[in-house]
């Protein structure tokens, strides 16, 4: 029993230590495009925090079949048998337990963050996008102009109403981290407030035929008042209560 406790207190060291590791290795080789939206910062929390819990749970297994496979190998000239058993309720019960709470948690806390990210705020300007194989067209509600580049203010939550001339597309800006969906013969809807004044790509994330690849637009974070003269018309009529 006493050379028990000093193994499991020697394992419990080492996947510490490789958790640590492999964390570090998973965080050097995702790299992440910057965070260039309000929602994108508790998204990246809720990544590292599946991170850290991926870079746990691949320790905890490799720590414990490479120690054990190490230093229970069978040595030479032992023939005997290993010791027998069979079943261990409290084990059991615990790798039931334990992983369903984790989760429970980890659903729990995707959940509130993504309430969190959906919310609806007070003042949201609305634009229209519009996805076809193989581009998008963006408009205001109350404006004539289309065009094939979106230009979004900067610190402003956004509304995109999004619908499709033809096939399911999918609205991706990965600078901001959210995604939605456009679905034929419906209207769907994707919040986001843009935080970095630069330019993007939009990415059609939605397999949506030959040209799928090609299907992406410029999108260009520029301040309000910038908005305001490309679209012809102030921020505050653009949105909408
Ligand atoms: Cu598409």
């Amino acid at each position: 029993m006493q050379n028990n406790t000093r193994h499991f207190a020697a394992i419990g060291v080492l996947v510490v230590i490789f958790t640590f590791v492999v964390y570090w290795i998973l965080d050097l080789v995702l790299l992440f495009p910057p965070a260039a939206s309000v929602q994108a910062v508790p998204i990246d929390t809720l990544i590292q925090g599946h991170l850290w819990l991926i870079a746990f749970l691949f320790s905890l297994v490799v720590v414990v079949m490479v120690y054990v496979l190490f230093l229970f190998r069978r040595r030479e000239g032992d023939e005997g048998e290993g010791q027998y058993f069979h079943g261990n309720t409290t084990l059991e019960i615990l790798w039931t337990v334990l992983p369903m709470i984790v989760v429970i948690a980890f659903g729990y806390w995707s959940t509130v963050i993504l309430n969190d990210i959906s919310r609806r705020p007070d003042n949201e300007v609305i634009v229209n996008a519009e996805g076809y194989q193989w581009g998008w067209n963006f408009s205001l509600p109350n404006s004539d102009t289309v065009t094939q580049e979106l230009v979004l203010p900067v610190d402003t939550p956004i509304r995109m109403d999004m619908t499709s001339k033809d096939v399911l597309h999918n609205f991706w800006v990965p600078e901001f981290r959210v995604k939605q969906d456009i679905v034929p013969g419906r209207t769907t809807y994707l919040r986001f407030t843009p935080t970095i004044e630069g330019e993007y790509t939009l990415i059609c994330s939605e397999l949506c035929g030959l040209n799928h690849t090609g299907m992406v637009a410029t999108v260009r974070v520029v301040s309000r008042a910038e908005f305001a003269t490309f679209w012809n018309q102030d921020v505050q009529t653009a949105s909408s209560k």
